[in-house]
């Protein structure tokens, strides 16, 4: 998976990258942590404790393992993770994040890095709008004094991104269109709906996508008849709910820390709006990198590592902080991310292993692997994300829970531990 951060220069984005790819020295070893330097890779809690925390209570149960002592600096989890790490039964999950920068009005018409900025963020899964919820400055760098002032400048900020985005999509219809109504003089509506479906492919759109957009542009078009006759704004408008679909659009109202009020209920999205704090995420995890302070990201709270060891302005900063932290429940960086992976995209973890019993790799690894994938994937299609070999040769696949052989079309669900049989 692969989130996309947007926004205005100056609100925040490098701040927010910083601070969510921000890793603890041993969870950094990413095998693709290099790519590029705008690209990084965010580690997020699992929505549910790893099953390793089953996996334990079973071995307790039989007498096969003592109790957790409460030295253990893993807190109990006893898998061994490939790659992030689990403390606590807590699994941290690898996606990867985007910096992208160069949102200037007119992208759409080739302005600044034009379609290059826009194809940037077609290749990502989703996009976060990182927008000022101090609110500054406005759009052209003027100074911001009232609240209903920050409001309408950050709905003129979100609108004039989606209005980028709808332009683009009209551009791409408009490329093909007298192909399309073609298509649909011959085939009716099915040959719209496919249509679209290949325009669109590049852009990560499926046939649900597209019967989506369809749906909400004949509420408010009625059929979908002659669209040879149609004039310019019914096309626009189905890019409207094109872009909808394809590009839905979360918000990190950052710079709450320095917000009056709370400006971001203001703005109209068809994605989350969560409030952020970048900077002081980025602080705490150099802290806690930097062995000042114990912080887990996500947390509403952090403890002082060793007192004696700051200078009285250090501690005045970090109790400062420690206020701010709790009274806006947590910095809101890590939730962000998690609230558009797994309630946005809908997607799950899943555990694939070797041996169905002892959820083991082959090589006697305790749950090695942890996928972040569709909710409901197919076991089938869990093979082919493990390795190509698995999916080609796929026979059966057991639940590690139920020990329950179950087919190819079976759907995995959250926190499932998978055995996959293939012909070698
Ligand atoms: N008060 C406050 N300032 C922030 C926050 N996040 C970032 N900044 C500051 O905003 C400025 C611009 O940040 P930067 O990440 O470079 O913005 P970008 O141009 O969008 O990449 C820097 O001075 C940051 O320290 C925040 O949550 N609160
Ligand atoms: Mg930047």
């Amino acid at each position: 998976m692969r989130i996309g951060l947007v926004g205005k220069p100056n609100v925040g984005k490098s701040t927010y990258f910083s601070a969510a790819t921000l890793a603890k020295v041993d969870i950094a070893n990413y095998p693709f942590c290099t790519i590029d330097p705008n690209v990084g890779v965010a580690f997020l809690s699992a929505p549910q404790p790893c099953p390793c925390k089953d996996l334990r209570e079973r071995l307790e149960a039989d007498g096969r393992m003592e109790p957790v002592s409460s030295d253990d600096p893993r807190q109990g989890s006893i898998c061994e993770p490939r790659t992030g790490t689990c403390v606590g039964h807590v699994r941290l999950v690898p996606t990867f994040l985007v910096d992208v920068a160069g949102l200037v009005p007119g992208a759409s018409e080739g302005r600044g890095r034009g379609n290059a900025f826009l194809s940037d963020l077609a290749d990502c899964d989703a996009l976060i709008q990182v927008v000022d919820a101090a609110g500054m400055t406005d759009i052209e760098g003027n100074p911001i004094a009232a609240v209903e002032d920050v409001e309408s400048s950050l709905k003129e900020e979100t609108s004039f991104l989606t209005a980028e985005l709808d332009s683009w999509i009209h551009g791409i219809l408009d490329d093909g269109w007298s192909r399309g109504s073609r298509r649909v003089q011959a085939e009716g509506e099915k040959g719209l709906s496919t249509f679209l479906h290949e325009r669109f492919t590049g852009l990560g759109a499926n046939l649900s996508h597209v019967l989506q957009a369809l749906d909400g542009f004949r509420t408010q078009w009625g059929g979908l008849e002659t669209p040879w006759m149609w004039p310019e704004e019914k096309v626009h408008s189905l890019a409207f709910h094109l872009r909808q679909q394809l590009f839905p659009i979360h918000i990190a109202a950052n710079k709450a820390d320095s917000s009056k009020g709370t400006p971001w209920d203001a703005i109209d999205s068809n994605g989350i709006v969560q409030p952020t704090m970048a900077d002081m995420e980025l602080a705490l995890r150099r802290a806690d990198s930097g062995g000042m302070i114990s912080y887990n990201p996500g947390s509403v709270t952090f403890s002082i590592t060793d007192e004696s060891k700051l200078n009285p302005a250090q501690i005045t900063a970090l109790s400062s902080m420690k206020e701010k932290l709790s009274s806006a429940g947590g910095t809101g960086v890590a939730l962000l991310l998690s609230r558009v992976l797994f309630n946005a995209l809908n997607h799950v973890v899943v555990y694939p292993v070797a041996d169905e019993t002892a959820w083991k790799d082959g090589e006697g690894r305790i749950l090695p692997d942890a996928f972040v994938v569709p909710d409901g994937i197919e076991t089938k299609a869990l093979a082919y994300k493990v390795h190509s070999d698995l999916g080609d040769g796929f026979i059966k696949a057991i639940d590690g829970r139920t020990r329950r052989v179950v087919g190819a079309e079976h759907e995995c669900s959250d926190n499932d531990v998978i055995k996959i049989h293939a012909k070698s």
